[in-house]
């Protein structure tokens, strides 16, 4: 079923396919989207999610439409826009369309066929980009296991992780499990706790579903566990990934990851962000006052989605009605409770100047 990407491709009508993250893990079926309202809703109601996924959805949608837009600069400008601000907490999404469009602006003289590959190639590329990316994190996050393997003399290594930041999230391999990807390979005994990650369960459905498919040992646990791990020493290191990263190392990522960096704080267990260069932000410092936190649909909380006795998926109100419900998407994780960025430059303080130095050249 799957093309260049594992989650999302073009046909061969040059329509971006992926798959369809709101079914899994009970089926597994794709969603074409063949315009920039199409972009838009697939972004929205979360048929993709994870920062890096929604920036290369989205900068596949710039150039969709370029197409739709056959010409006309102002409503190329005004589809991007509608991209741009489809979700407001991962800055993946902002990155990428803001990068589409300035190539969009330098090209928009060529003739329209020229125009619209040259939108087509960026996309590929920015897409080529996150897989190196990826495959860095991979590398430096597994080089952090085996050390503390080695210092600790760990027979099997114990990572607890939080949403979902695996292949599904950012091409090809993730941010938070592709140093697990990549330990795999270099033959460590790994196994993975994960948050269910109420109220969407992108652990439970997406990080599990993953770790199957690539045989890696892990358990499901509800989010309200995780301390209790730790202060019972089954925990080694929590790996997440992010959403927008400030350039103090505020980390915003999925609602709970703050609870989890606090308690590994009081454990003294390493608490690391997984991200590429894409998601930080480095115009804001202070993440708890500037990162922008989404509010979702309530029914998100009050509903839950899962396959009856029968086989048959169905969905479950789990709150009364009478009841309301808020449903904060994110937090953010100070930097003061973050051991280190693990980035594709290599690990990096969680600091303003250690953060400056490392990514100088893109401040
Ligand atoms: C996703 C989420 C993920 C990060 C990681 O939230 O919080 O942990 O996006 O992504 P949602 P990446 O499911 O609401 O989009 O792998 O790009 O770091």
């Amino acid at each position: 079923m799957q093309g260049k990407y594992k989650a999302l491709w073009l046909d061969e009508n040059d329509n971006l396919v992926v798959l369809d993250q709101r079914v899994l893990p009970f089926e597994e079926t794709t969603v074409t989207i063949t315009n920039a309202q199409e972009t838009v809703d697939a972004i929205e109601n979360m048929t993709v999610r994870g920062a890096g996924v929604i920036g290369n959805v989205a900068a596949f949608g710039v150039y969709l439409a370029a197409r739709e837009s056959a010409g006309d600069f102002d409503r190329l400008e005004e589809l991007a826009k509608d991209i741009r601000e489809s979700r407001p907490t991962a800055v993946n999404l902002m990155w990428a369309v803001d990068r589409m469009m300035a190539l969009a602006k330098k090209k928009q003289k060529l003739l329209p066929a020229n125009f619209l590959k040259a939108l087509k190639n960026e996309a590929i590329l920015i897409a080529d980009e996150d897989c190196e990316r990826s495959q860095k994190i991979a590398e430096y996050g597994a080089d952090i296991i085996e050390e503390i393997m080695l210092n600790r003399e760990l027979d099997t290594f114990n990572v607890l992780t939080h949403c979902n930041a695996g292949w599904l999230a950012i091409v090809d391999s993730g941010t938070a499990l592709a140093p697990i990807y990549e330990a795999q390979k270099r033959d460590i005994k790994i196994h993975v706790w994960v948050d269910e990650t109420r109220p969407r369960n992108q652990g439970a459905n997406l990080t599990a579903w993953e770790l199957a498919k690539a045989g890696i040992e892990h358990t499901v646990i509800a989010d309200n566990t995780g301390g209790h791990l730790m202060q019972q020493k089954m925990v080694d290191m929590v790996i997440t990934g992010a959403d927008r990263v400030a350039k103090s190392g505020d980390s915003a990522n999925k609602i709970g990851t703050y609870l989890k960096a606090l308690a590994a704080k009081d454990n003294d267990v390493p608490f690391y962000i997984a991200l590429p260069a894409s998601t930080f932000d480095f115009e804001i410092t202070d993440g708890v006052e500037q990162i922008p936190i989404e509010i979702r649909s309530e029914d998100e909380v009050k509903y839950m989605r899962g396959l009856d006795k029968e086989g048959r998926v169905q969905e479950l109100q789990v709150v009364q009605s009478q009841s309301s419900a808020l449903n904060y998407g994110f937090d953010v994780t100070p930097a003061r409770l973050i051991t280190g960025l693990i980035t594709e430059r290599g690990v990096c303080e969680a600091s303003v100047d250690a953060v400056s130095e490392m990514f100088e050249d893109l401040i």
